[in-house]
């Protein structure tokens, strides 16, 4: 049975900086999934802290809260069968060192703090997440 969902998807300031964003964008469409929104910000403080919001407090928080403001990203929400699962699977492990080749962290990245992309890890938080950098209305009804 087919399960239409949407996921939040981001490119993030390294990926968007080496130039991957085509490289990226061309696996998501070639894979099936339908891109319904897309929108490249500077993020601010806030949002970063909203995004990452389950790991305040651990080690890497503040590295990780100035990376991710440290220049533009890509944002996009990501529709299709199984949509959350297929892209967890397709950006690979958080460590690029240990995601599979074949895998966009796992071809395209080397350092866990610069991992190139994020996807949403359930629907829950894909929901969460889209509303943070779109409107309903900048999303495309399929
Ligand atoms: O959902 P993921 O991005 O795969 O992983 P996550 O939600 O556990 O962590 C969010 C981001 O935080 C991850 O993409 C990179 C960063 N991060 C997570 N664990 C570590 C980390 N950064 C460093 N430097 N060290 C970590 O152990």
């Amino acid at each position: 049975m087919m399960s239409l969902q949407k996921t939040f998807v981001m490119i993030k300031p390294d990926g968007v900086k080496r130039k991957l964003v085509g490289e990226i964008i061309g696996r998501i469409e070639r894979k099936g999934l339908d891109i319904i929104a897309m929108k490249l910000v500077k993020m601010s403080k806030e949002a970063a802290e909203k995004l990452y919001e389950e790991h305040k407090g651990k080690s890497f928080y503040q590295d990780l809260v100035s990376y991710i403001t440290s220049g533009p990203v890509l944002c996009m929400v990501v529709a299709g069968d199984e949509a959350v699962a297929v892209m967890r699977k397709m950006i690979g492990a958080t460590d690029p060192k240990e995601a599979s080749p074949g895998t966009i962290r796992g071809d395209l990245a080397l350092s866990k703090g610069e991992n190139v992309i994020h996807a949403s890890d359930s629907e829950e938080k894909a929901k969460k997440e889209m509303s943070i950098f779109f409107s309903d209305s900048e999303i495309i009804a399929g």
